[in-house]
């Protein structure tokens, strides 16, 4: 069975975890990975959800800390900070930091992003294919309250999403193209999977490619899966991100955001917790196809019972 999942970092993560131990042949997975956090910074790419994608399947993450490498020192991080350099909110780890040397010089080297995606992939028997969303530069900007713009990174781990967003911005997008084979895997996919990532920067990004939304119209089936449980985000800052643009942190309101695909927009079907069963016959009654299921990916079995409950037909 083919599967293409649209996927941020963690939350990504966790759920291709369990899909990868869900399905018998994990090689048809292929994950369709936001690159709208990347940055450059000390003169290295940064493509942080790939690499939380890499690193959790690789089984190479720090699952304390939720990004980056286990076992992480800090050494160049130091010496970055004593030099004035990169952002002193923002660790460059040792063992990360190979990572970024190791992408930049490939992209410096003339390989595109995708090119570079499969060399990091294939460094670790992963199983899966990672795709970055798109091979353009598309990083996604933030307008706070008082007008200020900042990089994505600035906002969440400066800032901790402090300040009032009023806007996520990718500036560029309507330039960028699917990377190649992104199209493919979601027309030729038995499913395709919306992961319970973030639907404004980790989701939104990936549909905001010219030519995705457009693909997701001729896929076989489009299953979602609520990142939302109980009115509440398990992690991270889809509560803040959800409010610019104004939709409610609740299971049914992600849902109508993403639409229907028989409405023009992207899912056949929404998995939303028991936690949220009661907001299931107000979705039915619009015609969505809502399936209660346990939602919580705290240990690898129940992620993969969360995978197999997404690719029920
Ligand atoms: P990030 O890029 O690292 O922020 O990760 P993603 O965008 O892929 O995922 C972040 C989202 O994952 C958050 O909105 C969380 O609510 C959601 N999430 C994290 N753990 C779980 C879980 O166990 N179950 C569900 N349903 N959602 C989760
Ligand atoms: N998050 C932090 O909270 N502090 C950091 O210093 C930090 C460094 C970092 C370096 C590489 C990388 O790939 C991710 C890193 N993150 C860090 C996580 C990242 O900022 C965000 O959590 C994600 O981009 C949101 O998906
Ligand atoms: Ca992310």
């Amino acid at each position: 069975m083919r599967v293409t999942v649209l996927a941020g970092g963690v939350g990504g993560a966790r759920f291709v975890k369990g899909l990868r131990d869900a399905v018998e042949d994990a090689d048809e997975i292929t994950v369709v990975v936001n690159t709208g956090d990347d940055l450059w910074l000390s003169g290295v790419r940064l493509q942080p959800d790939i690499d939380s994608i890499l690193y959790a399947l690789a089984g190479v993450n720090d699952t304390e800390r939720g990004w980056g490498r286990a076992g992480e020192s800090e050494r160049v991080s130091a010496e970055l900070q004593a030099w004035g350099a990169g952002w002193p909110w923002f660790t460059l780890g040792d063992l990360d930091l190979g990572t970024h040397l190791a992408r930049t010089g490939w992209l410096r080297d003339g390989l595109a992003p995708s090119q570079v995606a499969e060399r990091l992939g294939a460094r670790w028997p992963i199983g899966v294919r990672l795709l970055p969303m798109t091979d353009t530069e598309v990083d996604t900007h933030v307008v706070v309250e008082d007008g200020t713009r900042m990089h994505f990174q600035e906002w969440w781990t400066r800032h901790r999403a402090s300040l009032r967003a009023t806007a996520f911005e990718s500036p560029g997008i309507a330039d960028a193209r699917p990377a190649p084979g992104v199209v493919e895997a979601i027309e030729e996919a038995d499913v395709v999977v919306l992961a319970p990532s973030n639907p404004v920067v980790s989701i939104g990004p990936i549909l905001a490619v010219p030519g995705v939304r457009e693909a997701l119209g001729r896929a076989r089936r489009v299953v979602g899966v609520s990142p939302i449980i109980g009115g509440k985000v398990v992690r991270g800052m889809a509560d803040a991100c959800l409010a610019a643009i104004g939709v409610k942190t609740a299971a049914d309101a992600v849902a109508r955001h993403y639409g229907r695909r028989a409405e023009g927009g992207v899912l056949d079907t929404w998995l939303v917790a028991e936690e949220d069963a009661a907001l299931a016959p107000g979705l039915e009654a619009e015609g969505w196809d809502v399936r209660v299921e346990p939602l919580w990916m705290t240990d690898p079995e129940r992620s993969a019972t969360l995978a197999r409950a997404a690719l029920r037909p």
